[in-house]
């Protein structure tokens, strides 16, 4: 190529990358999911996955994550630094092409082991194009080295800006607010509960997060350091730290088959939950995947046939199905995939076939291994299969007496549940209300074309404790699954949810606005969580928000939803009377509609699943047996104010 041919070639290149980035910025959603609260909260996964790369590549072990004071994050690691030497093929430096060009990623570096995938590893170029301004700062070869970019154009080129003996690499981003649709602010807790992920995940690489718009009371900035010597291992012993451990130890292995990193660790506790959580290059696989099917083959055959040899299952009426080896099991499966491909709604589920035997086989030898050289745990093990079998077959026989209810129409609905008159599911919201008396004044509140009142007596079964026929026997329970006419179990699949039949695609937990009230709506939830999962995935779960205090003073009346929002009243008026609302049922059903159900003006929160990981860790410890922790997480979240999971 003429060095004229190699200028034309570079623009028209360059024509290319300007293309990808205005790309990025018409489609944002393509790129990183949503232009909402998440998907801000992707771009700083996208950066520091760029670090953790470096990582796993074996140079780099320290990672910062800052929140500045303007909202604006950096990301800082001990790396190799982007190299800022010019790039041959593009003419520009190389730390340009990785800020600019689509795709770029770490490509020309074929050494490194560079497996992301998903909606993250997209490449930071994608961050660059989504922020107003990005700053890169490089620490290599003696020198500091700075680039910066608007909306992911070139300011100026590669320069110098000092000396230095330092490496690494640091980011500074601020995301753009002409394309987010949410505030540019973060979520500390969002990031910090990724992190500490992220450092189970990568054991021995340290990952600081730093909040510089919030003080403690010492005067220092909020700040969490997370390291792991031991990897999964840690993380299923965090997950569990509140459940009763079955077995002396956490199980767990790594290895490699077939050139596909395998790494697993798994206790079994005294609970009647299955968590599995499933991760492919570091991303969550929540709809699991051919991984998280291995695993499960693995752990059957290798149980199944350590029993069959012990002579443990003898006398065994029952047939014992593969949910019964998992009963009040935890664990983590983790594979590190070339080529992952996604499939499912949510592009979380791993489609790879090579993937399911080589997870199966590193299973299998290690959980031969840990029978073979701990027969107490082994036969405590093979014992809580038992009573799981015996207990699914009166939970299934549990199951069909509330299913063949669910089946009739009409007649089969429960009798305390005041429908709605229309059908279309879409259109149609069922509340869940606390008390016969709330429950009453909202059926008299309501619009009754769509919407529907169940009231629920009292506490409902705290379901993280009870064994799953003693779920379906609760009449409460019974009740919510009729109204909302879903069947549980498949022949195959006994925890498998059918929502085709559906009744409403908002379903409103309504709880007095106190301590007691969100206990109740916290239980409610649990219940979602551990047994209707996917309601709460598709987003049909809400949770109503009465009004704390009406404010009155002579003609003028407000509500207010907060003790600031009262107090802003007070100033307003100029004095008042205030109203504190106790319960539902200090309001009447006028007042409970205009507040609290006319879709109009009410506020409703719809609940949302961040990190399934850490939703799991949470449900289990406020609704586990052990105080001190629960307490410490209440105080810590006021989880009233904050009952999002
Ligand atoms: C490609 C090549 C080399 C380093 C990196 C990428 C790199 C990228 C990022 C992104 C965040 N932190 C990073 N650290 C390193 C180095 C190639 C070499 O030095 O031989």
């Amino acid at each position: 190529m003429s060095e004229e041919e190699k200028k034309h070639d570079y623009s028209a290149d360059s024509i290319q990358a300007l293309e990808g980035m205005e790309h990025v910025r018409k489609r944002p959603s393509m790129y990183i999911g949503d232009v909402g609260v998440r998907g801000l909260h992707h771009l700083v996964y996208e950066v520091v996955d760029n670090s953790i790369d470096e990582a796993m590549a074996g140079h780099c072990d320290a990672i910062d994550v800052i929140i500045n004071e303007d909202n604006s994050l950096s990301v800082k690691d001990n790396g190799r630094g982007i190299p800022t030497g010019i790039h041959k093929k593009e003419g520009v430096s190389a730390l340009e092409v990785v800020m600019t060009k689509i795709g770029a990623g770490g490509k020309f570096d074929k050494d490194s082991y560079k497996v992301s995938g998903g909606l993250h590893g997209v490449g930071v170029s994608v961050v660059n194009a989504l922020s107003s301004h990005l700053k890169a700062t490089i620490y290599r070869d003696g020198k500091i080295w700075e680039q910066e970019y608007s909306q992911g154009k070139t300011l100026y080129p590669v320069k110098t800006v000092g000396n230095s003996d330092d490496r690494g690499t640091m980011i500074t981003f601020k995301a753009d607010d002409t394309v987010f649709q949410t505030e540019i602010d973060f979520s500390y807790e969002t990031l910090a509960t990724r992190m500490r992920e992220l450092s189970f995940l990568n054991q021995r690489v340290r990952i600081s997060i730093t909040d510089k718009r919030t003080k403690d009371d010492e005067g220092n900035f909020i700040r969490e350091d997370f390291y792991s010597e031991d990897g999964l291992k840690e993380f299923v012993a965090y997950l569990d730290a509140t459940r009763e451990q079955l077995t002396s130890e956490v199980i767990s292995m790594e290895s490699e088959k077939n050139g596909i990193p395998v790494e697993v660790a798994m206790v079994y506790n005294t609970s009647y939950t299955e968590n599995l959580h499933s991760y492919v290059n570091n991303i969550n696989t929540h709809e699991g995947g051919t991984h998280l099917s291995g695993f499960r083959r693995g752990l059957t055959h290798t149980l199944k046939k350590y029993a069959e040899g012990s002579g443990l299952l003898k006398n065994l009426k029952f047939e014992i199905a593969g949910d019964d080896f998992r009963e009040g099991l935890t664990a983590i499966i983790s594979v590190k995939v070339a080529e992952p491909q996604f499939e499912g709604q949510t592009k979380t589920k791993l489609g790879n076939r090579e993937v399911s035997s080589a997870v199966s086989q590193a299973v299998s030898e290690m959980l031969t291994d840990y029978l073979e050289e701990h027969p107490d745990d082994a036969k405590i093990i093979v014992q809580k299969v038992i009573l799981a079998a015996q207990a699914r077959h009166a939970a299934s026989k549990a199951r069909e007496m509330v299913q063949r209810k669910t089946v009739m129409t009409g007649g089969g609905l429960p009798g305390k549940l005041s429908d709605c008159a229309w059908t279309d599911p879409e259109k149609c919201e069922i509340f869940l209300v606390e008390g016969d008396s709330a429950g009453g004044t909202a059926k008299q509140g309501r619009e009754r074309n769509f919407q529907a009142i169940l009231p629920l007596r009292g506490k409902i079964l705290n379901v993280e404790k009870a064994m799953p026929h003693k779920v379906f026997e609760n009449e409460e329970i019974k009740s919510m699954f009729t109204a909302l006419g879903v069947t549980i179990g498949t022949e195959e699949d006994s925890k498998a949810l059918n929502m085709e039949k559906l009744r409403y695609h908002k379903i409103v937990i309504m709880c007095d606005a106190d301590v007691d009230g969100s206990h109740i709506a916290t239980l409610i939830l649990t219940f979602f969580f551990r047994y209707m999962k996917e309601l709460i995935e598709e987003g049909y779960i809400y949770i109503a928000a009465p009004p704390l205090y009406l404010v009155k003073k002579g003609k003028n009346k407000e509500y207010a939803w907060s003790d600031e929002a009262r107090d802003a009243l007070l100033k307003k008026f100029d004095g008042g009377i205030i109203q504190r609302y106790k319960g539902l049922g200090e309001m009447n059903a006028e007042q409970l509609w205009d507040t609290t159900m006319n879709p109009e003006f009410r506020t409703m929160r719809q609940v949302t699943i961040d990190n399934g990981t850490e939703a799991d860790r949470v449900f289990s410890m406020l609704m586990g047996d052990e105080v001190p922790p629960r307490r410490e997480f209440i105080e810590k979240n006021a989880i009233y104010a904050n009952i999002d999971i």
